[in-house]
C-alpha cells in the first residue's frame, strides 16, 4: 500500500530530519509531504534539503506564513490526492506520534475506512510526565466532545490518523470551519456522519522532544465552546441520518 504522510511543520528544524529518517527506516512504502509555514527557524530550508537526500520520496509545500493546522492539512490533502497515494496519514512532526505505530495502523486500515491513533483505547497512553492537570484536561476534552457529538470513539482529538484515499476524497472539506483540536474533532465527526468505518489503534503519545507545546487552558476552553458549533453546523447530516446526502 502506497502511503503518504502529511506533516505540518512550524519550527521543527530539530525534529524534522530525525523524523524523516525514522519514517524511512520502517518496512512500509512511504512518501512524505511536509507543509511548512515559513518557519522562522529554517525548517523550510531543511525540508528542501531532505527532498535532495530522498529524491522522489519527500515533497514540500511552502506557505508564506503561519496559516494554521486546518489549512495546512487541507492544502496538503489536496496535493496528495493529485498523486497515486492509496493511504494518507496525518502526523505531527515533533515525535509526539511514534513513527513505528504506523505499521499497526496500516494493518488495521485493511479492515477500516480510517484509523485513529488512539491514546484512550487499551494499550494506548499519554506521556507519564504530563502533569495531572494536562492529563485530566485531555481526557475530559475527549469525553466532552464525544458525548456532545455522540461519537462512538475513544480519542476524538488525536492528530495521528491514517485515511484510505477513497475516504478522504469523500470528506466535504469546504464545510470544515474549525481550527486546531476542534478541526480534528470535526473531521472525525464528518467521517462518522458519513458512516465510514473508523478503527482505533493504540498509541503512546509522547511529549514533543524539542521545542515548546502551546497547549493551554484557554485553548481548551475555546475548544469546548466550538464543539457546540460543530454540533450545530452538521444538524442537516444528523437529520438525514444516512451517508452521501451532502
Ligand atoms: N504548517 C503549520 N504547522 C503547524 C502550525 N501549527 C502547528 N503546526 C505543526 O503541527 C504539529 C502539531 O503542533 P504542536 O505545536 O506540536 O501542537 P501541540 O503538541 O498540541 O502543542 C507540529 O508538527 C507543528 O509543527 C501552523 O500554523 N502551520
Ligand atoms: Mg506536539
Amino acid at each position: 500500500m502506497r502511503i503518504t504522510i502529511v506533516t505540518p511543520t512550524y519550527n521543527e528544524a530539530e525534529n524534522l530530519p530525525k523524523l524523516v529518517s525514522a519514517l524511512f527506516s520502517l518496512p512500509l512504502d512511504l512518501r512524505i509531504l511536509i507543509v511548512d509555514d515559513n518557519s522562522p527557524d529554517g525548517t523550510g530550508r531543511i525540508a528542501d534539503e531532505l527532498t535532495v537526500t530522498y529524491p522522489g520520496r519527500v515533497d514540500v509545500l511552502h506557505r508564506p506564513g503561519k496559516l494554521g493546522l486546518r489549512s495546512a492539512y487541507l492544502n496538503g490533502f489536496q496535493k496528495v490526492l493529485e498523486s497515486d497515494a492509496q493511504a494518507i496519514v496525518q502526523m505531527d512532526a515533533d515525535f509526539s506520534h511514534d513513527p513505528s505505530a504506523l505499521v499497526e495502523m496500516k494493518n488495521l486500515l485493511e479492515l477500516n475506512d480510517v484509523v485513529l491513533g488512539s491514546r484512550y483505547v487499551k494499550g494506548g497512553a499519554v506521556d507519564e510526565r504530563w502533569p495531572v492537570w494536562r492529563k485530566s484536561l485531555s481526557a475530559f476534552g475527549n469525553y466532552y466532545a464525544r458525548t456532545i457529538l455522540g461519537l462512538p470513539l475513544y480519542d476524538v482529538t488525536t492528530g495521528y490518523r491514517m485515511w484510505r484515499r477513497g475516504t478522504l476524497q469523500q470528506i466535504p472539506f469546504e464545510r470544515i470551519q474549525s481550527n486546531g483540536y476542534v478541526f480534528l474533532v470535526e473531521m472525525a465527526y464528518l467521517a462518522h456522519c458519513l458512516e465510514f468505518k473508523i478503527g482505533e489503534s493504540p498509541i503512546y503519545f509522547a511529549d514533543r522532544r524539542w521545542g515548546k507545546s502551546k497547549m493551554s487552558f484557554k485553548i481548551q476552553l475555546e475548544a469546548a465552546f466550538r464543539i457546540w458549533q460543530v454540533w450545530w453546523h452538521y444538524r442537516d447530516l444528523r437529520k438525514a441520518g444516512i451517508a452521501g446526502r451532502l
